[in-house]
């Protein structure tokens, strides 16, 4: 099993909203583990199946240290069914918009349901980490990125970065950080 091509800023294909999975079965999973080795292979903390150019509601996250046991975790179809007032901000980054990093505020706890590898419904309360992650990846499923929820400024800025790269041909390099470098989400004082 071989890590599949990233899509990169600024390519259309993320910004479409993915399909529901009608049936979770071998092809499925067969997406599942291709894209849990381009995962790990780019050292990221989560992955949705646009970022490889697969337009299906499937995420795969580890959050999970390089020297930890993995801890894969699979969410097909999910769905956040609540979200905490409560916020915290956290520095996100995007294996799709490598080397860029801002701080994002997103709901501190969400309630997400989903199907796993089997295909039977979970429901999951998230907080810390796992929750700016599944955040972040059910974004992607919608065709938004984390740059959307950072100023005008900011967005413009890196994504005239990109766009001036790939006009240039060249493609983003690999990430220097570590993208599992992991710092606790900071809460949110209204
Ligand atoms: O690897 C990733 N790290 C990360 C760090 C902070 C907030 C979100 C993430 S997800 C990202 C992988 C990715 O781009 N998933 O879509
Ligand atoms: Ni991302």
């Amino acid at each position: 099993m071989a890590a599949a091509p990233l899509v990169y800023l600024p390519d259309p294909k993320l910004r479409v909203v993915s399909a529901p999975v009608e049936r979770v079965d071998a092809a499925t999973r067969a997406l599942v583990d291709r894209m849990f080795e381009t995962m790990y292979d780019a050292a990221g903390i989560g992955l949705a199946a646009i970022q490889i150019g697969e337009a299906k509601r499937v995420v795969v996250i580890d959050l999970a240290g390089k020297d930890e046991t993995p801890e894969p975790l699979v969410f097909i179809n999910p769905e956040i069914v609540a979200s905490s007032e409560e916020r915290q901000v956290y520095e996100e980054g995007c294996l799709s918009i490598p080397d860029y990093y801002e701080e994002v505020e997103r709901p501190a706890r969400a309630t997400v349901r989903f199907l796993d590898r089997e295909g039977a419904e979970q429901e999951i309360e998230a907080d810390g980490l796992l929750s700016v992650c599944i955040q972040h990846e059910i974004d992607h499923l919608n065709g938004v990125l984390f740059i959307d929820h950072i100023s005008r400024l900011k967005r413009d800025r890196v994504t005239k970065k990109f766009e001036k790269a790939r006009a240039q041909g060249e493609l983003p390099s690999f990430p220097k950080r570590d993208k599992r470098d992991r710092r606790e989400p900071e809460a949110v004082t209204p």
